[in-house]
Order: structure tokens, then sequence, then C-alpha cells
């Protein structure tokens, strides 16, 4: 179970952000409601929410997941693959100060973004994507261990990060789409395969038994309630511009 979250709020120049996604320009406007109503959703899940300022610097800071990982043993500090986003780690080193006091780092030549981390149990998956490399995933790994856990990788031949196809959402169900609905490392988990046509909610976002699915993704909704959990249906049209899922928007621990 969770009991905190951190989020940042969205900057002005987040419609400078990094895109691939090709779905128009971001209303800012629009981005800062979809944030609230995000907020409101993690606070129903019972998360306190510790709210991060907008940072103008960095105009995909309101990603908070990649700049960090949290566990129950230790926070790690990332290294974004992306240049653009190296200096968040700065802003996140400060604030997780005043939550943990074992704080580890990745450094280069080694480069992660924790959108590329899924965690299941005590055991992280890390994507070898674009953003993280194999030096960043091993340094990942050995902190890791160091701290109790376990790590391994796993290849990205499509995805921006692991994430973005594939989410833990407890009780050994996983959901799956693209190309990691076959893929062997995920064999020993209950696939829940997310059709082609809602890709995007393959990053929908466990919180203390409830799971947050972005709107407009009835069949991927039905699946998780299906499955016995309650579904939280939020708009995330702006963030999704960005190649931003529900998952990127906050760091829980
Ligand atoms: C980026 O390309 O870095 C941002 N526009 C989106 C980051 C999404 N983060 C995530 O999946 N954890």
């Amino acid at each position: 179970m969770f009991t905190k979250a951190i989020v940042r709020k969205p900057c002005r120049n987040l419609i400078k952000g990094l895109s691939k996604a090709n779905l128009g320009v971001l209303n800012y406007y629009k981005a800062m409601k979809q944030h609230k109503l995000y907020v409101e959703a993690l606070q129903s899940c019972g998360l306190d929410v510790h709210i991060l300022e907008a940072d103008e610097n960095y105009p995909d800071s309101v990603f908070v997941e990649d700049a960090a990982l949290l566990t129950k043993n230790c926070a790690i500090i990332t290294n974004p693959g992306a240049k653009s986003r190296m200096g968040e780690i700065l802003e996140m080193e400060k604030v997780l100060g005043s939550f943990y006091t074992n704080i580890e780092r990745i450094s280069i030549p080694g480069t992660v973004e924790a959108g590329d981390i899924m965690m299941v149990g005590d055991h992280f998956y890390i994507g070898l994507s674009d953003r993280t490399n194999l030096q960043g995933a091993e340094q990942m790994i050995s902190i890791l261990e160091k701290n109790g856990f376990t790590g391994s990788t796993v290849e990205l031949n499509e995805m921006l990060h692991l994430k973005t196809g594939v989410s833990y959402i407890e009780n050994n169900n996983m959901l799956v789409a693209g190309e990691f609905e076959q893929h062997p490392e995920f064999d020993k988990f209950n696939r829940m395969v997310i059709p082609e046509d809602e890709l995007y909610a393959a990053n929908s976002l466990w919180i203390n038994n409830k799971v947050l699915v972005p709107q407009g993704n009835p069949k991927t909704k039905k699946i998780i309630e299906n499955a016995g959990y309650e579904v939280v249906s939020l708009d995330m049209s702006e963030f999704r511009k960005l190649d931003g899922g529900l998952s990127c928007l906050s760091l829980r621990f």
C-alpha cells in the first residue's frame, strides 16, 4: 500500500515538452484542470499528496516519475536520457531529502528514466530504451541489490518507456500491450491484454486496490473491473499529447 505521492504542477512551458505523439497542440489550461483532477484521484486513493510548484525551466517536469525511483528502503535519483530533462533531478533531489535519509544516484555514463522501471513486489523490471541504457540499468540493479531488492532488464523496441506498454496492477495481474503481449519475461503473470486501439491505457495505475485508467478506453476499463478492481477514469488528453501517461504524473511511496 502507498501512503504518499509527489506531483509537480504543469508549467506554461509544458507546451514545449518532448513529443512524438502527433496529437496536436497542448492546451495548458486544460492540462491544469486535468492535473488537479489527477491529484484529487490520488487523494481519493488515500494518498497524502505533496504538490510541487511548476518549474518553467523544465517543460516536461510535470512527469515527475522519471526523475526518481522511490522504494520502501531508499530513493534513487535517476539520470534522464533526454537532455532537456537532465536538470529535473536536481530539483527532485532537494525535495526527496525531506522524505528519505537513504538517497542513491545513477551517474554518467548511465542513464535511467524511472518510467522504464516497473515494481513487482521486491523485484524491479528495468526497460532498456532510448532513455535508459545498459550502464544505467546495471547501476540501478546494484543499488537495488544493496538495498534488499532484485532487478532485471527488459529490452524495448517500440515504446517510449517500459510502463508505456506494461503495468503491474498487483495480485499477479499484469496489463500488457503491443510488444509486451507475449514477452517471455512476463510469462508467470496473469496477462491482461490491452486491445490495440486502447494501447494508451496499458499505462494504468494501481493505487491501494483502485486502478486509475485513462478515460475513453471502455474495453480496458471492463477488463480491469471484471478482475475485481474499482476503476477511476481520468481525462488525460493533454498529457497524452506529450507521450505522458497516468504513472508519469506522480511518484508513489
Ligand atoms: C518525455 O518525452 O520525456 C515526456 N514528454 C513524457 C514522459 C513520460 N513519462 C513516463 O512515461 N514516465
